[in-house]
């Protein structure tokens, strides 16, 4: 896209990805208007100075079609539906509907790694960009994950490596955007309100790869057959990981057996993760994931092995929060999707209390009938997707409605016995209740630890 100094551009959602692209056009020289759907009382003062004294227009209450009178392209944050008028309106009128990936497509000066899949993007983002930087190299890691993409444009030349973490949102508006290293973690269903369809959501999962050309790099999860099939440009190299013997980047036990071609040499690698915080199930596939990222980005071995020592995955996925009267509590807050919650619940060997719900992405839960079925000896339900969870699971296991997460603690400590396990694993998103999964993981905690202190219990490191 061509961006020039004195076109116009709408920038819809005032996020930290609008901010970030009102800050990235504006020192383009592009005149910007902002809309955001909020009312004025309702976003941040310094946010609202910021824009009057940079003499940036906004619009707020709502996205009003005349803002696009003037205007050379419109750019939604990856938030907003693309299906709101002001969008339609814009398509109508020929105007360009851009997201950040296409504005920045072809501007990065460094190699890009984008990572993308339903499940584990933040854990892989953050391992890899961990393993660049412990190999001495000066990632900038950002997208999805929470700094905005475009800000890597602030200071280019701190970097020498890009790791995005790409969500379907991002993907779908990507326009020309290219990465040097494409990473494809798993498919299961997810925002399908937004979507609308699988089919769709996959789409945009797929939009990673479909600008790659002749000697770029397709890094595709062996295990999910969805992923292992994707169709590549020709001449784009494809590295697999998982658990097939096939794999670059095998997974056997808590091991990872690494076996790839580079520079004509051969690299034959074994890492052991019983010594590091990613020795869990999914978090196995996690690692051979950016392990061979980092690997085809010329990490060498001993720094690899002393990035997984040292790696601390991100709060709120799988993370042991108490043992009270030997029950174990697991906060995995972050399950906001019913893939993630199958992960969790496989992984656990013992009986499961799981506590679920909150708001519903229009998922089809009857997809974990027979797992939840085979897995959970209780169901404590929270927030509005309690009547569909229920509709779907009644019928094979026990379930309660919890009026609050305390509530839910509680009822989850007074059925389970020595063994079993109590796991928040929601399988849905937490707006319904609080502010992100990361309040939903804090207030479960608290009352777990609160629980574990009346009980006298031990507290997990
Ligand atoms: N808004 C409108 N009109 C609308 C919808 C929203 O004006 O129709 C406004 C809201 O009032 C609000 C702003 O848009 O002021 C919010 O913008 P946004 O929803 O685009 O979100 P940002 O704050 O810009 O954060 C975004 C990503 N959010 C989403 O994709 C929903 C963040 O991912 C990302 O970290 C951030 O950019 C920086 O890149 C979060 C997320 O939940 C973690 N992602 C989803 C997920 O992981 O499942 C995809
Ligand atoms: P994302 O950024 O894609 O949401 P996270 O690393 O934040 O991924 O993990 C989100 C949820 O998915 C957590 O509940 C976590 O336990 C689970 N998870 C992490 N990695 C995987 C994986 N490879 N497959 C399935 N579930 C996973």
């Amino acid at each position: 896209m061509d961006i020039r100094s004195g076109t116009q551009a709408l920038v819809i959602g005032l996020g930290a990805a609008g901010l970030s692209t009102v800050r990235y056009l504006t020192a383009r020289g592009v005149r910007v208007k902002v809309s955001d759907r909020r009312t004025l009382d309702q976003i941040e003062p310094s946010t609202v100075e910021l824009l009057r004294t940079a003499g940036i227009p906004l619009e707020t209450g709502r996205h009003n079609p005349d803002q696009l009178q003037g205007m050379d392209m419109v750019i939604p944050g990856p938030g907003v539906p693309l299906d709101v008028p002001v969008l339609q309106a814009a398509r109508e009128q020929g105007l360009p509907v851009l997201g950040e990936l296409a504005l920045a497509a072809g501007r990065f000066s460094c190699p890009v790694i984008a990572i993308t899949g339903s499940n584990g993007k933040t854990t892989v983002t953050s391992l890899l960009g961990h393993l660049l930087q412990t190999a001495g190299k000066r990632p900038f890691v950002g997208g999805n994950i929470g700094t905005p993409l475009l800000d890597y444009f602030t200071a280019p030349q701190e970097y020498d490596a890009v790791v995005l973490e790409l969500s379907s949102f991002q993907l779908d508006l990507a326009g020309a955007f290219r990465p040097d290293t494409g990473l494809l973690l798993n498919i299961s269903p997810d925002h399908l309100d937004r979507h609308g369809s699988l089919a769709a959501y996959k789409k945009a999962k797929m939009q990673i790869f479909t600008n790659q050309r002749r000697g770029d790099t397709a890094i595709l999860g062996a295990d999910d057959p969805a992923v292992a099939s994707a169709s590549l440009c020709s001449g784009v190299e494809r590295y697999m990981f998982g658990r097939e013997t096939t794999c670059a980047a095998r997974v056997v036990d808590e091991r990872i057996l690494l076996c790839l071609e580079q520079d004509g040499n051969e690299r034959q690698e074994e890492y052991n993760l019983s010594r590091s915080n990613m020795s869990s199930p999914v978090n196995r596939l996690n690692a051979a994931a950016a392990l061979l990222a980092a690997a085809v980005h010329g990490c060498r071995y001993e720094d690899l092995v002393r990035g997984l020592e040292t790696f601390m995955p991100p709060p709120h996925r799988m993370a042991d929060v108490a043992s009270v009267d030997d029950v174990r509590f697991i906060n995995d807050s972050k399950a906001t999707n019913i893939g993630a919650l199958a992960a969790a619940l496989s992984s656990c060997s013992s009986p499961v209390v799981l506590i679920a719900g909150g708001r519903d992405k229009a998922s089809d839960f009857t997809l974990l009938e027979e797992m939840v079925a085979r897995k959970v000896k209780r169901l404590i339900l929270i927030g509005e997707a309690a009547d569909a969870m229920e509709a779907a699971f009644g019928s094979v296991v026990g379930v309660e409605r919890a009026t609050d997460m305390e509530d839910a603690v509680r009822r989850a400590k007074a059925v389970a016995v020595s063994g079993d396990t109590v796991l928040l694993a929601p399988g849905c998103a937490s707006f319904d209740m609080f502010s992100g999964y990361a309040e939903r993981g804090r207030v479960y905690e608290k009352h777990v630890l609160q629980l574990a202190r009346e009980c006298g219990a031990g507290v997990c490191d």
